[in-house]
């Protein structure tokens, strides 16, 4: 399924400097896979090393599910993805104090069974994304949905053997995880994971396929040597976030490359795409790709007009889609129409041509930041178990490096900015942390007693 045409080049998959021939890689999955008989669920660190990615395909060989861990994942985001998602060994993951499951390690080579007969619609990976409220959901993603979404993008990025995906992008999300790794494999490109997405490690790669969230590439733009030595890959995708229509403009200028721009979320994998054979326009996200239906309805569940105007909520069906969040039937039930079609939470409007521009968030609770999204709910949470924080309120705001920024306006008592910021990233992790503390004597409420996010938000 996921097992790509990489011959016998020493140097198909590199991680951060790591470099293994397929067939090396696959023998140890294969090792691995072997310890895991029994579990049903093994939760592997998301820390970009081989060894994750070895983690990952011995999961998919053998049928068991992978649940991907942020290695700076707080106590309370890891105790709550640990417990939730039943997993019943640990690899790779730092030598926190509360975890007692059996770990197992990577072996240095070896062989076994292969790929053992599992049927499509098996679970592969629990992939924990946050909500409103609440800690975040494991959302159940099947083979199937996989193998659809990577066929579809192969198809809409004319992505083959001959390519050489290059990427720096964390290995606990669908971006970095699913296209970033997965893809690599189904497709048999090879594959350069640059440990971290600099823009120095970018040029010095190599590529012909290059992914990236928009703060990297407008970080890349902002180094132009850097950009420059991207001239001679094929191309360029964004996604994750929008990517600002400046910043597609200075690549194409730096690069001679329009970005392909595509569209997707943890729970429908990769939706909408442009096409390597098609218009890339900026501020545009292009079309379905393969499998996939998408629509536009208004508040009351009406019809809106395709005029490339009309703002509505975008909804999604097809091959691609996960099963649902796990232990959570109520959510997964509210996430999708009486008719079956997922609620994305995201306003967009569809053109007489068919191009979708996402529009936004219907949603003010969730934040969008370096690509990462971030309850405000689970912020706001951590900030209340700090005891100088009697309210809060969280919001993301508008900033040129992150696309949004968090922060949080917090009522206190002698309440210290700087404490508070490394109180949320240890309890939570280091990327859903407030870049700032906003002190204030009272928050903005209506009359029914609710804070005014919109207020602010200014
Ligand atoms: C900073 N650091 C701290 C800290 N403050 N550590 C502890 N406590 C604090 N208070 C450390 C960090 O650990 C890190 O260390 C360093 O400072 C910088 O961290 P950062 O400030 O968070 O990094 P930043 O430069 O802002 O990251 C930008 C970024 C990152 C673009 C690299 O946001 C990123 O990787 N984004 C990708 C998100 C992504 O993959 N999303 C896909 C979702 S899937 P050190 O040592 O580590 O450098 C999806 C579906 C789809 O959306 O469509 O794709
Ligand atoms: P996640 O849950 O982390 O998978 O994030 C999914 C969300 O990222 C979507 O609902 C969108 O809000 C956002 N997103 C992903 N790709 C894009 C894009 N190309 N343009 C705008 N927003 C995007």
């Amino acid at each position: 399924m996921f097992d790509g045409a990489f011959g016998d080049a020493p140097d198909a998959v590199v991680v951060d400097g790591v470099a293994t021939s397929w067939e090396a890689l696959a023998g140890r999955a294969d090792a691995l896979a072997e310890r895991f008989a029994g579990a049903g669920t093994v939760a592997v660190s998301g820390t970009p090393t081989l060894d994750t990615v070895i983690a990952v395909v011995a999961g998919l060989r053998s049928g068991t599910v992978v649940v991907p861990v942020p290695a700076d994942a707080g106590p309370m985001e890891r105790e709550h993805i640990l417990r939730d998602s039943g997993a019943a060994l640990v690899v790779g993951l730092p030598d926190w104090p509360e975890v007692t499951l059996p770990r197992v390690a990577v072996p240095a080579g070896g062989a076994g069974p292969g790929w053992a007969d599992v049927g499509d619609d098996a679970p592969a990976l629990v992939m924990y994304t946050s909500g409103t409220t609440g800690l975040p959901k494991g959302a159940v993603i099947p083979r199937r949905a996989i193998a659809a979404c990577l066929d579809g993008l192969a198809d809409a990025w004319g992505w083959t053997p001959d390519d050489t995906l290059v990427h720096g992008l964390p290995l606990f999300h669908v971006h970095g995880l699913i296209l970033g790794v997965l893809g690599a494999l189904r497709s048999g490109s090879r594959l350069v994971h640059t440990g971290k997405p600099l823009p120095e490690r970018y040029a010095a790669a190599g590529g012909s396929l290059y992914f990236a969230v928009p703060t990297v590439w407008s970080r890349v733009v902002a180094d132009p040597a850097s950009a420059s030595a991207l001239a001679g890959a094929r191309l360029l995708v964004s996604g994750s976030a929008a990517l600002p229509v400046p910043v597609f403009e200075q690549m194409r200028a730096l690069t001679g490359h329009a970005p392909v721009e595509r569209y997707g979320m943890t729970e429908t994998l990769i939706t909408i795409s442009t096409r390597h054979d098609g218009e890339r326009r900026p501020g545009f996200v292009g079309m379905p790709i393969s499998g996939v239906d998408t629509r536009v309805r208004a508040d009351d569940g009406s019809d809106v007009a395709h005029d490339g105007e009309t703002i509505a909520g975008l909804q999604v069906r097809g091959s691609t889609m996960f099963e649902g969040y796990l232990n959570l039937p109520e959510k997964t039930a509210e996430s999708m129409t009486d008719d079956g079609w997922f609620v994305t939470g995201d306003a967009a409007t569809i053109g007489p041509d068919g191009f979708h521009r996402i529009v936004g968030r219907t949603s003010i609770d969730i934040i969008k930041s370096g690509g990462f999204k971030v309850g405000a709910g689970e912020v706001e949470t951590a900030l209340l178990s700090h005891g100088s924080v009697n309210e809060c309120a969280v919001v993301g705001l508008p900033d040129a490096d992150l696309g949004e920024r968090i922060v949080a306006f917090v009522v206190g008592d002698g309440a210290d900015p700087a404490a508070l910021i490394d109180h949320v990233a240890g309890l939570l992790s280091v990327h859903k942390r407030p870049r700032e503390i906003r002190l204030v004597d009272t928050l903005p409420r209506n009359a029914m007693g609710k804070v005014q996010k919109q207020v602010l938000r200014g």
